[in-house]
């Protein structure tokens, strides 16, 4: 059984919706919870590999192996096909593979499109003029929309997980691309109606519009909201037209700016420095702060806290929406290496994962071995596949949080915590304590 946004229990496998707990098929299928929920388990992660897969798609990339994978994955969830839990493992893993593939594929398409990200400053206010927000993370959108504003006298403003388009060359030459406004999906009730700006959604996660900003929204590829025009292909006049027809911005500097675009190039391009300090004793470890944000009493109290209690001598990677809990944070810098290196979207997980494997080879252990501890936040279904990712990749001792996914009970959980060491976040100053004397 799986739980729906709705107060209908949906159960995949009989594909019958029943109203309370109660199963309308009287549980003929007799299957035990935990394989139903790593059933689950196995069409999220598929489901974030397949988001991965379509933006490659739109750069003319695809990998047959990933596609086959989708394929022979969603069938073995299917009505009662397999009842082993042990399968299901093994198919999670799998998709961590193939998710690592998509994520790979993905990143080379946007360096061959704009280039290689390199550190930028993003203002984050707005900019007095017409202006169109983009949301979601679809860069090619992206780009296709700022030829087509160029000299239109129309500003293009990032939200969310757009923020690391700042970083790539071949977006940030456009001088109209002015900065970013808020910060992760889930501000958009508030953000959207607060600007008199034309808004385009590339991508999960949209909320539904309210009243006050849906006649200014427009939805392109698989998004899509009652009411709402949908853009296919990538003819933004409508979108254009709309943000000249609103009354323009006022000039009105943001208070703080954020900083993104460290490729593994650019971070690599410090491993001299890096090696020395963490020699010297001057870095004493490295974090991996970031994931999908939620909007819950958990998240609100534990990421900014965790982040401002890390010691002086401590440098944290970020990626996804997760880090705009702390991305306005001046952390200042370890001689000449920054504390706060944003990486990119949560596809960039990449990034992360060729960093931590080049530092491996630098100090010549395993990846297990560095001073190295991820704090992952997790809450849809990318995040779900990326976790199996790290996991087929041996990676140990991963801290999830803000809470345990709904996918996992406890026998998953101790098959989690018994092989792979899985800890869910609890306070900053314990976990803190925790990591900071690990090996
Ligand atoms: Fe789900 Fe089993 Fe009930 Fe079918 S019989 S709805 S598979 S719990
Ligand atoms: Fe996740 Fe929506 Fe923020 Fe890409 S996909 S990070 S939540």
């Amino acid at each position: 059984m799986t739980e729906t946004g709705t107060l209908d229990m949906f159960c995949y496998q009989c594909s019958q919706t029943v109203r309370g707990t109660g199963c309308t098929m009287k549980g003929v299928c007799g299957k035990p919870p935990t394989v139903a929920k790593l059933q689950d388990n196995l069409t999220f992660a598929m489901k974030g590999i397949s988001a991965y897969a379509h933006h490659a798609r739109a750069f003319g990339k695809s990998d047959p192996e990933v596609d086959a994978f989708l394929a022979d994955g969603l069938y073995s969830s299917l009505t009662n096909v397999n009842f082993n839990a042990g399968d299901f493992v093994a198919l999670a893993l799998k998709a961590g593979q193939m998710n690592l593939k998509a994520m790979k594929m993905l990143k080379q398409a946007h360096i061959e499109a704009f280039g290689e990200p390199v550190p930028t400053v993003v203002q984050t206010g707005t900019v007095k003029g017409h202006g169109i927000l983009v949301t979601g993370h679809d860069l090619k959108m992206l780009e296709e929309l700022l030829k087509q504003t160029e000299g239109t006298g129309v500003n293009v403003y990032t939200h969310s997980e757009m923020l690391p388009a700042h970083g790539y060359p071949g977006l940030k030459k456009y001088k109209h691309l002015v900065g970013n406004l808020g910060s992760a999906w889930w501000d958009q009730k508030q953000l959207f109606a607060q600007h008199s700006l034309a808004i385009l959604v590339t991508t999960n996660c949209v909320l539904l519009p309210k009243d006050d900003y849906s006649d200014r929204l427009f939805t392109a590829g698989p998004v899509g909201l009652p009411g709402v025009p949908h853009i296919d292909g990538y003819d933004y006049s409508a979108v254009i037209a709309k943000a000249k027809s609103l009354p323009e911005l006022p000039d009105a500097p943001g208070e703080t700016t954020l900083t993104t675009g460290f490729s593994s190039g650019v971070v690599l391009s410090l491993a001299g420095k890096i090696k020395e300090l963490v020699t010297a004793g001057k870095i004493k470890r490295f974090f991996l702060v970031g994931g999908c944000d939620a909007p819950l009493k958990k998240s609100n109290e534990y990421y900014r806290q965790f982040v401002q209690k890390l010691p002086a001598d401590t440098v944290i990677l970020t990626l996804a929406c997760g880090k705009f809990r702390f991305n306005d944070l001046d952390l200042g810098s370890i001689e000449g290496v920054p504390r706060l290196l944003d990486l990119g979207q949560c596809n960039d997980a990449i990034v992360a994962i060729e960093i931590a494997s080049a530092l491996a080879d630098l100090f010549g252990v395993g990846v297990n071995d560095l001073p190295l501890t991820l704090v992952v936040s997790w809450m849809e279904q990318k995040a779900v596949a990326i976790l199996w990712t790290l996991l087929a990749l041996g990676i140990k001792g991963i801290y999830l949080g803000p809470i345990a996914p709904a996918w996992v009970n406890e026998d998953i959980l101790n098959v989690l915590v018994d092989n792979y060491d899985i800890k869910l976040i609890t306070e900053p100053d314990d976990d803190i304590r925790q990591m900071m004397a690990a090996g």
